[in-house]
């Protein structure tokens, strides 16, 4: 669309044409004071005392009993405090419980329609074109529709959108059905894209629910107080607008087109337009099973080696519960900390990660929880060993430990690795636990610290949008799922293309879907992808073992493309560091070979041996060839980054 698409009024209010969009049907669900109402169901005296959940020194929700009391999000525990001496608190650092009702929404509304994405804990996006769809081809044309709820600036002389009637009517009942089967209440918004759908369903809370009409986009566009309040307009946008004299929405919208592409490029100009516009074509995306599993904890001040071996082995306990209840068998671990910076302070993450032992990743699977957390440990201290040079001070305010390259284990245990087997999570005592997007995110965001181009920097504000559910006195535990925060990389927004835009083969969508638009463009460039296309093809193991291949394409699904490439770069440093090797077995991809230096002895023997067994997943010549030194590892090195864009790329993936 450009500026012929809008026609200012006299008024200068803008009418929008959205071509082919107005018979989509979205529906977007936000429940009410989740957290809050997840814990008055568990203790129902709370239901009618002002109650407030707190992580840290914040209150993160609160129930409408204490907000009718002047409480707010996100106040102080002091302010709420004072503004409401009665107000109950409940500690809210262990998500376990939320996650578990999250996840029984999502379920409740799969079971209506297969198209349903979450945004965070307590939100969710259905498309329910097919169900209104059918509907409308079931009803007879004298029948009168009405909207159930309410309609966002109704008039009575607009024309009812059947459409949208219908889709209000579905809204009804799956609220119906949240509340009847789960016990939760929530807001709904209906409309013809999610950018809508979620900005009307907040209009009327709790527990209501709301249409809007395309005759009114322009003024809930127009009521938006800032550009900020636009879903996918970030901090950083924000300020990249502001230094262009852009405050409000309707400033975004007459700001001609041509200066803003001069700006910030067309691509980006036209989706902020678009945005702005209350235009956005994303569709919803099914969430599936997460692609790797975390926990971290935040905290003011850690020092010592034996606070961090106490910490991870706390961390490990219930991520490798929550692993085993997954089902799926991790093969690899990382650990991420971060370090306290007075300038920096929620971004300066590194990490390392190594692979893990087969027989300790059967124990997890199997359910044998303490054998494999002390034997993960030791694993973990190496990698943070090589992060942190304990002999000098250190301060840490983050210790994150993942698992990542899950795998399925054949079709009895395949079911549990989808996202049904989160439906069922149980408790487990901790405090945040974090799934899927947020791990690809810190993975990607790990690679921008070394990186100083614009699009790293874009890419590092993408990144702490979506982690950005640390308040600012870093006291609070993070959580992963924040919606607001991961709207942004839902939408395909804040200098991310559109979500029809495909990313190439063995690049995660979602890890895609985050990168600057130009990284994008170049792992699309047809440059790119023969060079891709040669280097896998120069990897692929010998022989023709179908079983091999068929556990290869799970771990391509699982890992995002860039992930690899680091591993094999790892694997070239091998001559470098002359480090142990059998001269009949080989590394795989993912294996550090420092970390493997340094990890006990008997589990290097126990990796050699199943590396020995199995054909490694990926070969890189250059680490059979000993003996040639760098020279010949220069050379291989040469031979596959001819390509200087994918050479360029590689920064990207490297890792800390
Ligand atoms: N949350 C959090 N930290 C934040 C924001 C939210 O821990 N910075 C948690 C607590 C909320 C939940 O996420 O219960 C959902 O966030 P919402 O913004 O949807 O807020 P609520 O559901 O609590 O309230 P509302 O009724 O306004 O939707
Ligand atoms: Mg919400
Ligand atoms: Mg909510």
């Amino acid at each position: 669309m450009d500026n012929s698409d809008i026609e200012v009024e006299e008024d200068e209010r803008p009418v929008i044409k959205i071509p082919g969009s107005a018979h989509r049907v979205i529906l977007h669900f936000d429940l009410d004071c989740f957290y809050a109402q997840v814990e008055m169901i568990r203790n129902p005296a709370l239901r009618d005392v002002p109650l407030g959940i707190q992580q840290k020194y914040i209150i993160v929700t609160c129930n409408y009993v204490a907000r009718e009391r002047g409480v707010t999000k996100l106040m102080s525990v002091t302010d709420a405090k004072e503004k409401c001496p009665e107000l109950v608190l409940v500690k809210g650092e262990d998500l376990t419980h939320y996650r578990e009702m999250s996840y029984k929404v999502t379920e409740l509304l799969l079971s209506y329609c297969p198209l349903v994405e979450r945004l965070g804990f307590d939100e969710n996006f259905v498309d329910v074109t097919e169900m209104v769809e059918q509907r409308l081809a079931e009803i007879s044309e004298t029948d009168s529709f009405s909207f159930k709820g309410n309609v966002f600036n109704h008039s009575s002389n607009q024309d009812a959108n059947i459409w949208l009637a219908i889709g209000s009517h579905i809204a009804a009942e799956m609220r119906d059905a949240i509340r009847s089967k789960i016990g939760l209440t929530g807001c709904a918004g209906v409309a013809t894209n999610k950018l809508l759908a979620k900005l009307v369903s907040g209009t009327f809370k709790p527990n209501q629910q709301t249409v809007l009409l395309q005759e009114n986009v322009g003024d809930i566009m127009g009521c938006l107080s800032g550009l900020r309040k636009v879903p996918g307009v970030g901090h950083q946008t924000a300020k990249r607008l502001q230094a262009l004299g852009l405050v409000s929405v309707k400033d975004l919208q007459l700001y001609p087109l041509g200066d803003l592409a001069r700006e910030l490029g067309a691509t980006t100009a036209q989706r902020l337009r678009n945005l702005a516009l209350g235009i956005d074509e994303s569709a919803v995306t099914p969430t599936g099973a997460p692609q790797s599993l975390s926990d971290e904890d935040s905290f003011k001040k850690m020092c010592s080696v034996k606070e961090v071996m106490a910490k991870i082995r706390e961390l490990l306990g219930s991520l490798v519960e929550r692993m085993h209840k997954d089902g799926r068998q991790p093969q690899t671990f990382r650990l991420t900390i971060r370090r306290f910076s007075a300038t920096n302070k929620w971004f300066s993450r590194e990490s390392r990660q190594a692979p893990i032992p087969g027989a300790v990743g059967q124990k997890i699977v199997s359910g044998n929880i303490e054998d494999a957390v002390s034997q993960l440990v030791p694993l973990a201290v190496k990698l943070f060993h090589k992060m942190v040079d304990s002999n000098a001070a250190f301060h840490l305010t983050l210790i994150n430990v993942c698992f990542s390259n899950l795998q399925s284990r054949g079709p009895a245990a395949s079911g549990k690795g989808a996202i049904t087997s989160f439906f069922t999570q149980s408790a487990s005592p901790r405090k945040s636990q974090i799934s899927s997007t947020q791990n690809q995110v810190i993975m990607v965001f790990n690679a921008t610290l070394f990186t100083q181009n614009a699009g790293s920097r874009l890419l590092d504000h993408q990144i702490s949008e979506c982690s950005r559910n640390v308040p600012p006195k870093g006291q609070m535990t993070c959580n992963s799922e924040q919606s607001e925060e991961n709207y942004e990389a839902s939408c395909s927004t804040e200098g991310i293309n559109s979500d029809k835009t495909k990313p190439p083969p063995h690049v995660d969508p979602e890890v895609f879907r985050l990168l600057p638009e130009e990284i994008q463009k170049e792992l699309l460039s047809p440059y790119y992808l023969n060079s891709l296309q040669s280097h896998m093809s120069k990897h692929e193991p010998l022989g023709n073992d179908s079983s091999m291949k068929a556990d290869r394409s799970r771990m391509n699904h699982q890992q995002p493309a860039g992930i690899r490439v680091i591993n094999e770069e790892n694997v070239m440093e091998q001559e470098k560091l002359s480090l142990p090797r059998s001269s009949d077995c080989n590394f795989p991809g993912n294996v550090d070979p420092e970390v493997f230096s340094e990890l006990p002895p008997d589990v290097q023997k126990e990796l050699m041996s199943e590396w020995k067994q199995q054909n490694p997943v990926l070969k890189t010549p250059s680490s059979r060839k000993t003996g040639k030194g760098s020279i010949s590892k220069s050379k291989d090195r040469k031979a596959e980054g001819r390509s200087s864009q994918s050479n360029n790329l590689l920064k990207y993936f490297k890792p800390g």
